[in-house]
């Protein structure tokens, strides 16, 4: 008699395999198919990195990182907002930049955006970056008058400088798109009427990173603190670019005393008490400010000043010097907040978290590209003056 399969029904044959298996792993525990129970849980004992965190982080910690359930709608904000400058020929810089913020902080945060430029925004550029943010998005036009170089300002001087810096291999020397920017930076962008809803702002630019995740608000940061300006890299700024700036800021100090800070920050500008100017700025291409401080009485006397000298076209100041010393004189240096965890690359410098912050912030930076420590950075000389604290992921 041949021989003969029996014929089994497939429900039948699926309980077969399943016993057959069971007793398989039952019989050999080390067998490749079976999976230990500890590898579902790390083999380090966890250890909360948050003991090293600065105190009420956790108040601010938002609903999605502490589970509390709140919601971004619903938890307390600051009246803050981004702010761009940007060409339409960024926006695939900008994308990424903005994605990057999104993820490591305004998905959970919630802060609108806003747009300037001197041309208006393109419908490619609006749609785009609307879709990129989580938040509203609002796209302002620059009033010409406060973008262009001003009538008074003499040409044949201003020519003469920019073919002398374009000899002389100066950065962005021979442009006056730039100069454009620097002085709007300086004296304008916060009297923007989109601006003027907002107290706070972080400026944003294209092709920057952010390394870390951001688990608690700056913004809240800088209103509960009574900060007026944070950032996070700081540096030596190119001494052709400001030939004439010290000298006008002493000139303005010694008219108006009355706007000068008690306990500024001019160690960390000045190496011999204010005679000299060391270079030292804080990178504005990375602030977060209050909008408040540059419309105020002291800073707009200040930029007026600077404005009625002409060295924004007759040299190349820029933003960043321009606002360094406007805070670091203006406003007191306990006003003044460095982010040493926010991670940050604008190229060629990153300010990247070490330690602690790194671990906590998940960040994607290489500790040992922190500029903080290299000889360009001016971040030694703020922490000298500002002898005993923890600069939590600075080394
Ligand atoms: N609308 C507009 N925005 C500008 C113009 N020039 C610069 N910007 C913006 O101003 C910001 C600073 O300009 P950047 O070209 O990044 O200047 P920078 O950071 O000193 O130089 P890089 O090292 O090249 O980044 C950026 O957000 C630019 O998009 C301009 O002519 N028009
Ligand atoms: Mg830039």
């Amino acid at each position: 008699m041949p021989f003969q399969i029996p014929s089994i029904r497939p429900r039948t044959a699926i309980a077969l395999v399943l016993s057959l298996l069971s007793l398989v792993l039952l019989l050999h525990p080390q067998s490749p198919i079976s999976i230990p129970a500890s590898s579902f849980s790390s083999s380090k004992p966890y250890v909360s990195p948050y003991s090293s965190y600065p105190p009420n982080i956790p108040e601010r910690q938002a609903a999605g990182w502490n589970g509390t359930g709140i919601g971004r709608e619903n938890r307390r904000r600051a009246n803050a907002t981004f702010v761009m400058l940007a060409r339409n020929s960024d926006l695939y810089e900008i994308l990424p930049a903005m994605q990057n913020m999104e993820d490591r902080f305004n998905w959970w945060a919630g802060y609108d955006w806003v747009f300037l430029n001197d041309q208006p925004f393109s419908e490619e550029f609006i749609r785009l970056t609307s879709d990129q943010a989580s938040t509203k998005t609002q796209f302002g036009l620059i009033d010409p008058s406060e973008w262009n170089q001003p009538d008074w300002i003499d040409e044949d001087k201003a020519t003469k400088a920019r073919e002398q810096m374009i000899k002389e291999n100066v950065i962005y020397g021979g442009s006056v798109p730039y100069r454009n920017m620097c002085r709007y930076n300086s004296g304008f962008f916060f009297r923007h009427p989109l601006l003027l809803q907002y107290r706070f702002y972080w400026r944003m630019e294209q092709s920057v990173k952010f390394f870390c995740d951001l688990h608690y608000d700056p913004f809240l940061v800088m209103e509960d603190e009574k900060k007026v300006y944070g950032f996070t890299l700081s540096l030596f700024e190119y001494t052709e670019t400001i030939v004439t700036l010290w000298d006008t800021v002493k000139e303005f100090m010694t008219l108006h005393p009355e706007h000068v800070a008690k306990d500024n920050s001019m160690d960390f500008l000045s190496d011999d008490g204010g005679a000299e100017y060391n270079h030292c700025h804080f990178w504005s291409n990375f602030e977060i400010g209050d909008l408040d401080f540059w419309r105020g009485e002291a800073y707009m006397a200040f930029f007026n000043f600077l404005e009625s000298k002409g060295g924004f076209y007759y040299e190349r100041w820029g933003d960043a010097p321009v606002h360094s010393l406007g805070v670091g004189l203006f406003a007191p240096k306990d006003s003044i907040k460095f982010f040493s965890d926010i991670g940050y690359y604008h190229g060629p410098y990153s300010h990247c978290p070490v330690g602690d912050a790194h671990r906590v912030g998940r960040c994607s930076c290489k500790e040992e590209d922190n500029f903080d420590s290299h000889w360009f950075s001016c971040t030694n000389k703020w922490k000298k003056i500002h002898p005993g604290k923890n600069w939590f992921g600075s080394p």
